[in-house]
């Protein structure tokens, strides 16, 4: 992100042949997905059977990842499909399975887009702990397991834009972020919210890189407000299979109004505090990443012009440039959280 330039985006991972083949595979898969459903092949048999193919979106069965723990498939055995309305539904064509999972920033495990799917574990991470830390009633090191048993999951369409100008749109799983932060009982102290990525130097290559810049782990944090707003949402999933390493894996923050990079991967730490905490974008580049960072198309990063965004997939016959939205199109819910704030000088 700091390093790469639009132009720099190699060419391989836009070519109308890639992205034809990787429809049409796409298109194969969702076919196998089908036949793969009727088998009670591909997910739990529990899971066909409570959602009768009501979510929106699955993943093409051949690439599915398994189930790791019977906890995590009754986990995903009850999913609230996604209204059929905005906000956390957009009339909006879907990214396909495959661009979504092999198009990526994951620094921890390399600056190139094809780099988290190819380095990370594809196996489920499990079991996994999260350190609730700083203002709250009830701090200490909770297994995944427990934090999502009193959840509910459900499936949410967001766009999501990226910094470097270019969108998708997913269907996540997951569940609100403030059901999180409930469950905690933060003090009236905690005003802002700060996330920490997992730091592995065994399984990732990014974090011992000469070429990293970033001062690991990766942190991420929101004003305790924007966290409690019923947009932000901790996914566990996307097209209605667990999350896959690339996308985050076991569970990441997805913050629709706001740049991609919000949305923190891989969380191993939570913490509440009374000031605003630093931020790993914010921290390498103060000018040209801000700890707000609102999908803004009138306040333009250096190297990137913030008014228009390429949906992907791109094909040779659609370039599918669009026009960004202020909050990403989410201004309905979230502008008030703004008010009176200049948004030029808080990006
Ligand atoms: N830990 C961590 N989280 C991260 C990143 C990262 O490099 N490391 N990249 C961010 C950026 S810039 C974007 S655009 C999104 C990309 O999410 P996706 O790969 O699931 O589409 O993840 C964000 N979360
Ligand atoms: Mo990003």
């Amino acid at each position: 992100m700091l390093i790469k330039k639009p132009s720099d985006i190699k060419t391989s991972e836009i070519t109308p042949e890639n992205v034809y083949k990787s429809r049409r595979e796409f298109m194969l898969d969702g076919s196998k997905l089908m036949l793969g459903t009727m088998a009670g092949a591909s997910l739990p048999a529990t899971v066909l059977a409570q959602n009768g193919g009501a979510l929106k979106a699955r993943a093409p069965a051949s690439m599915q990842r398994a189930a790791p723990a019977p906890w995590w498939a009754e986990k995903f055995s009850s999913i609230k499909p996604a209204p059929n309305s905005e906000p956390f539904f957009t009339g909006e064509t879907l990214t396909p399975y495959r661009d979504v999972t092999h198009y990526n920033n994951f620094y921890e495990y390399g600056m190139d887009k094809g780099d988290p799917s190819a380095n990370s574990n594809p196996s489920q991470p499990d079991p996994w702990s999260v350190a609730i830390t700083g203002e709250v009633a009830r701090p200490g090191t909770y297994n995944l397991e427990d934090i999502l048993k009193p959840v509910d999951l459900e499936e949410r369409i967001y766009r999501m834009r990226c910094v470097e100008a270019w969108s998708m749109v997913i269907p996540w799983i997951g569940f609100p972020l403030a059901d999180l932060i409930k469950q905690f009982e933060p003090t009236s102290n905690a005003r802002f919210i700060e996330f920490e990525t997992l730091v592995d130097p065994d399984t990732m290559p990014g974090v011992t890189s000469r070429f990293a810049m970033v001062n690991w782990p990766y942190r991420e944090g929101l004003r305790m407000d924007e966290a409690m707003n019923p947009l932000a949402f901790m996914a566990v999933g996307l097209y209605g299979n667990y999350l896959p390493s690339q996308n985050g894996a076991p569970m990441r923050l997805i913050v629709p109004w706001k740049y991609g990079f919000k949305g923190i991967k891989s969380i191993v730490r939570i913490n509440f505090r009374e000031t605003q905490p630093n931020t790993t974008w914010n921290d390498l580049q103060a000018n040209e990443y801000g700890f707000y960072a609102n999908v803004n198309p009138a306040v333009h990063h250096p190297r990137w012009r913030q008014d228009m965004e390429r949906r992907l997939p791109q094909t040779l016959f659609s370039r599918q440039h669009i026009e960004t939205q202020l909050f990403n199109g989410y201004g309905e819910q979230v502008a008030h959280l703004y008010n009176g704030m200049d948004l030029a000088r808080n990006f």
